[in-house]
């Protein structure tokens, strides 16, 4: 009897034992999902993991520290739809002329015969989604709101799309649902203009009473939920967003996402809106900060980022998932709202040793988070190879064995996985349409015209009539200009640039400001 016993526990262990790695195996066979975390404004020293004291972000942390931390990791521009357009495309921004900050009305930025992200995973049968921030213009010239509106996203390659059309401060104030305006009442159809108000409308600027969010510069058109917005919208009142609610919402549909999937390889591109302006934490996380609404809603951000991870974990997904973690551009504290985020900021430094911000030319527009995190795969370490948000459709590709490789971007799969620390040797930067150029440890601002300061925003912005030169391993911050005291330097960095960017670089536009 108790000889039976043994063998009966016996064989069911070898049964179990069998089974776990039959399954094991199955999955290491799967390809892996990739979820591609982007935040929108979120500073280099706004993470703890990258120096923040003031600032708790605990889940952005855990990535961080068990992944590979980026300390050299590059958004393309210090503004968000040039680098949206490069994280999708591979190809720099400055080679297209139309990639700056879009209105909301502006049309797909993106040819929709372009190779992108999510079309190199689909023809590699990898399910694709976008949940978000999208801001690289839908339609073709002018969209009729009510109607199916297209091509977006679903003409670039993602099966499902929930997003919002360019950014949270700009009409349309409504989520889109694969081209379809959610919740529209045909009754109230939505007009949008950014040329005039339509007529009985409020507005910011007529309308103060009404506001419950002051603006500081621009912002003082369309008045929705209280908060005065860039351009001008009527109708589509049960359509329209609550601010307070779209961390939640844009989260519920990621989780969402990620449960429906979870039987196929999926790519899943969460853009979460904050810190951008209007900065508005649901009533959970007011006061969680002591910073005001930006603090506050970081750390929303961050919780967003620790419920995501539950979700993957939760459905067993989280060894079998490449996790990217970045931001499309640097911090900024006034950017057109008063909202406390430059009285209530104390100690805390959102572009830490960096100097400018975002729409800067320094380090600080573009130097930003960056993680890859893949429990059980990635070796969690610290990496100083220098890398661009431009070289991930090139090395995602090969990580999921396509050939595809973008006109800009490197193919830099064994750094992001954390085996190599070897990155790009040089690296294009641009900034509301002016560049600069990374090579090794150093960096060229060729002399721009325009403020050096953008006082609405209090952020240097780079330009000079003077070459700069900086040597980012001794002065990360950007205080000694070694163009004079290293002309064979800068011979050679100038050289080596306009190989790349051509001689007719100097396009000098001033930032738009309303
Ligand atoms: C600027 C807005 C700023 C922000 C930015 C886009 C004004 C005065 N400023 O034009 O508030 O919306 O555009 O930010 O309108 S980004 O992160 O999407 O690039
Ligand atoms: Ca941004």
């Amino acid at each position: 009897m108790k000889f039976l016993a043994i063998i009966l526990i016996v064989a069911i262990l070898a049964i179990f034992t069998y089974c776990n790695s039959s399954q094991k195996s199955g999955e290491e066979n799967r390809p892996p999902n990739i979820v591609l975390i982007y935040f929108d404004d979120l500073g280099y020293g706004d993470v703890g993991a990258y120096g923040a004291t003031e600032i708790k972000t605990p889940n952005i942390d855990r990535l961080a520290k068990g992944g590979v931390q980026f300390i050299n990791g590059y958004a393309s521009s210090a503004t968000c739809t040039p680098s949206r357009y490069a994280l999708l495309t591979g190809v720099y921004p400055w080679r297209n002329k139309n990639a700056k900050i879009l209105t909301g009305t502006a049309p797909l930025l993106i040819d929709t015969a372009q190779m992108t992200l999510p079309k190199m995973f689909k023809e590699k049968d990898y399910h694709t989604g976008i949940v978000g921030k999208w801001h690289l213009g839908l339609g073709d010239g002018y969209v009729d709101w009510n109607q199916h509106i297209s091509p977006g996203p679903n003409e670039l390659g993602f099966d499902y799309s929930y997003i919002m059309a360019a950014t949270q401060d700009r009409v349309p104030t409504i989520y889109i649902e694969n081209g379809k305006v959610v919740r529209l009442d045909p009754e109230d159809p939505i007009e949008v203009s950014y040329k005039e108000n339509f007529p009985g409308e409020p507005t910011g600027k007529d309308n103060p009473e009404m506001l419950k969010m002051k603006w500081h510069h621009g912002h003082n058109n369309s008045i929705v939920n209280g908060i005065p917005r860039i351009g001008f919208m009527k109708g589509g009142e049960s359509a329209k967003w609550v601010d307070e609610n779209m961390a939640d919402t844009f989260l519920t549909r990621a989780q969402q996402y990620i449960i429906e999937h979870k039987n196929e390889p999926f790519f899943l591109y969460y853009a979460l809106q904050q810190p951008h302006v209007p900065r508005t934490p649901h009533p959970r996380f007011v006061g969680k900060s002591g910073m005001g609404p930006r603090g506050d809603v970081i750390v929303e951000a961050d919780w967003c980022i620790g419920e995501l991870y539950n979700t993957l974990e939760a459905e067993g997904l989280l060894e079998n998932t490449l996790i990217i973690l970045s931001s499309d551009n640097g911090p900024v504290l006034n950017d057109g709202y008063y909202d406390d985020a430059v009285e209530k900021l104390g100690n805390h430094t959102p572009a830490g040793p960096l100097r400018g911000g975002k729409y800067s030319l320094f380090e600080a527009g573009t130097r930003v988070p960056f993680v890859t995190y893949w429990k059980g795969r990635i070796e969690p370490s610290s990496s100083e190879a220098l890398v661009s948000q431009v070289d991930l459709l090139s090395s995602l590709a090969s990580l999921v064995g396509s050939q595809v490789r973008s006109e800009d971007g490197e193919n830099l799969l064994d750094v992001f996985l954390g085996k190599s620390k070897i990155g790009r040797d040089e690296l294009v930067l641009e900034a509301t349409t002016r560049t600069a150029f990374r090579k090794g440890d150093w960096i060229l601002i060729p002399p721009y015209a325009g403020p050096a300061i953008n006082t609405f925003v209090n952020i240097e912005l780079g330009n000079s009539d003077v070459y700069q030169l900086y040597n980012l391993k001794e002065d990360i911050g950007q205080q000694k200009n070694l163009a004079e005291t290293n002309p064979d330097k800068l011979q050679e960095m100038v050289t080596a640039f306009e190989e790349i960017r051509g001689k007719d670089y100097k396009n000098i536009q001033k930032l738009e400001l309303k």
